[in-house]
């Protein structure tokens, strides 16, 4: 298979299994549909709704008072590349939505970014530390093209379900696609089934 513009590396010599149809690269690519947007730290805003009731609102300062954790995962995009041994540090969704009064027992959060992308996810995806809103990226800042300053990772999903640009979470009673998942990909997209796309 020839994969321009990604290192390959030697997949035998990694002993980690990797998803079916996956191959490994060395770097993480930058996955964008549009332009990075410019967010003003000053006026970052993270919104919390129950459907859509505003519950709670982080400022940038409170979002880095709230318990940091550090998340060691691999990564597997839906265009077939698949990091291994990223570092994220941020906050776990958890933690967040707790301060937030919500009952997120059941459900699902719909997310959106600044720049308009959104995306959808089961709560019992994100609980139990499945899911982060991180900032900092193999002991960097997050840089702007990879949703710098904070983006969420929700790495057991394909990488689209990882929102870079934060906005805001609603959780909601009744699932509804985001941004690609209305293009034709899969409500849900587990890497280990290739729920690739809606059919799958
Ligand atoms: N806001 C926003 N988040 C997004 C995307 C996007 O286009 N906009 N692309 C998704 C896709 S398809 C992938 S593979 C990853 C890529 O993240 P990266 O650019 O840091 O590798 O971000 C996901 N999150
Ligand atoms: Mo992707």
């Amino acid at each position: 298979m020839i994969n321009k513009g990604f290192n390959q590396k030697n997949n035998l010599s990694n002993k980690k299994k990797l998803p079916p149809g996956q191959y490994l690269v060395d770097y993480l690519p930058i996955l964008t549909a549009g332009p990075t947007p410019k967010i003003d730290l000053k006026l970052w805003n993270l919104e919390i709704y129950d459907n859509q009731d505003l519950m709670k609102s982080f400022t940038w300062e409170k979002f880095l008072k709230l318990p940091q954790s550090e998340f060691f995962t691999d990564i597997h995009c839906v265009t077939k590349w698949s990091l291994f041994d990223t570092v994220w540090k941020g906050v776990y969704l958890e933690d967040i939505l707790e301060k937030s009064s919500i009952n997120f027992s059941s459900g699902y959060i719909y997310v959106s970014c600044y720049g308009g992308y959104t995306t959808n996810i089961p709560i019992k995806d994100i609980n139990n530390k499945k899911g982060m809103i991180a900032h900092s990226y193999n002991s960097k800042p997050l840089e702007p093209p990879h949703g710098g300053p904070a983006r969420l990772i929700v790495p057991h999903l394909y990488f689209w379900k990882s929102a870079k640009w934060i906005k805001s979470i609603h959780v909601i009673d009744k699932d509804k696609p985001g941004f690609w998942e209305s293009y034709g990909y899969h409500m849900y997209g587990d890497p280990w089934k290739e729920q690739r796309y809606y059919s799958d």
